[in-house]
């Protein structure tokens, strides 16, 4: 299940996460995203809490969720040229996360990202609005066969049976996106991205929110994140593969 949501992050907001990324951009590594962008945000609360706002303007999860947190967030800076990411479901990395899954990713373009540049691919059956994605977040479904990837650059160690990935990449096409949309996609959801066959870095990111109860860790709660005076870093003792 997924949603895309258009014109959510402001292009301030963009300019301010790029600008604090700035060293991170033209970095040229063959791996899915470059290796920096998993602590980024550790030690940047205060642009995490910029993006969030603007991310929950839209989503209002105070009244989707009973006790909303970020369990990660993440830059997803792919280079250009980079490799393109196998499908998976995010569900088998956090299970040591949590037990019961409410966990999802909210995915952050913060440039335009067409095929050639590295964008997600989805099934577009599995497409929802805003309010059923919600309504179905609850229900625990199915996790596919997986297996270990040899390559594994980047962190997606855990992937798709090559059988199970074939018939599914099938009905999965390239989720075309502008600056500061948002795809929003369960843990259960299958999901890859294309190569980035450009020259030029995919400049994306992601927010995991999940409920606070629910997960043995997390980044930040949702009293904290929304707070006037809270320091600059975070601290996140067991950050999942991805
Ligand atoms: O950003 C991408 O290209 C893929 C991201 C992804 O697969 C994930 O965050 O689980």
């Amino acid at each position: 299940m997924w949603t895309k949501l258009t014109n959510v992050v402001s292009t301030k907001t963009i300019e301010q996460t790029l600008n604090a990324a700035r060293s991170l951009i033209d970095l040229s590594e063959d791996r899915h995203f470059v290796r920096e962008g998993k602590n980024f945000f550790d030690t940047r609360a205060k642009l995490l809490k910029t993006i969030h706002k603007d991310v929950d303007t839209t989503l209002n999860l105070r009244k989707r969720m009973k006790d909303p947190a970020v369990n990660h967030s993440f830059l997803l800076f792919k280079s250009g040229p980079g490799p393109a990411t196998k499908p998976h479901q995010d569900r088998p990395y956090w299970l040591k996360v949590e037990d019961k899954c409410t966990m999802f990713t909210a995915w952050i373009a913060l440039g335009p990202i067409d095929e050639t540049q590295g964008a997600l691919r989805l099934n577009l059956s599995n497409e929802v609005n805003l309010e059923e994605f919600f309504s179905g977040i609850a229900s625990e479904r199915e996790i596919l066969p997986h297996s270990k990837d040899q390559y594994a650059g980047g962190g997606f160690t855990t992937i798709l049976e090559e059988q199970v990935a074939a018939k599914l990449e099938e009905n999965m096409v390239p989720i075309k996106v502008d600056a500061g949309d948002v795809v929003l996609f369960d843990a259960f959801e299958p999901h890859s991205s294309t190569q980035n066959s450009s020259p030029s870095p995919r400049l994306a990111m992601k927010i995991v929110y999940g409920e606070k109860w629910s997960m043995k860790t997390y980044l930040i709660d949702f009293n904290k994140l929304e707070s006037e005076t809270f320091g600059a870093k975070l601290f996140n003792a067991l950050s999942p593969g991805h």
